[in-house]
């Protein structure tokens, strides 16, 4: 039941307190991610393939992908245990084509693109595979173990 009772402070603030509501949840301390999709001559993979988090604290995952086909990330279990605060996509400008909100549990990035997705994990999770589901990507080695502590 602890993790449940993280979550709520959180959520409490961001019905409280309209600037929270619009997106910028702890806007000022977000910890950037990096994880790299992309393929080697050992298969396909996702760089970091080790990945570690804390119940309320807010990240930025910046999914690069650098190959030449489209790869995705799913969070699977993982899932279940953060918010999404917004999917966002930028042109290589910076201006935003999309911003997306709502219970997210995949997110595919095309050829050479980056999608920044902001969580905020509100429930601790023993190791657990986040991985690419495309056809055959899985098997080829796209996964990353996460810890939500
Ligand atoms: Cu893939």
């Amino acid at each position: 039941m602890k993790p449940f009772i993280a979550a709520v402070p959180l959520l409490a603030v961001a019905i409280t307190n309209p600037a929270l509501a619009e997106g910028d949840l702890s806007r000022e301390n977000v910890v950037d991610v990096t994880i790299e999709l992309g393929s080697s001559d050992d298969g396909m993979y996702m760089k970091p393939d080790v990945l570690e988090f804390e119940t309320g604290k807010a990240y930025r995952l910046i999914l690069v992908n650098v190959d030449e086909i489209k790869h995705e990330v799913a969070l699977n279990e993982m899932g279940e245990r953060v918010f999404t605060r917004k999917i966002e996509a930028t042109d290589p400008d910076g201006n935003l084509i999309a911003e997306v909100k709502g219970h997210i549990n995949e997110v595919e990035v095309g050829p050479g693109k980056t999608v920044d997705w902001y969580i905020v994990p509100v429930q601790t999770m023993e190791a657990s595979e986040i991985t690419c589901e495309l056809p055959g990507h899985l098997e080829a080695g796209m996964r990353a173990s996460a810890t939500i502590k």
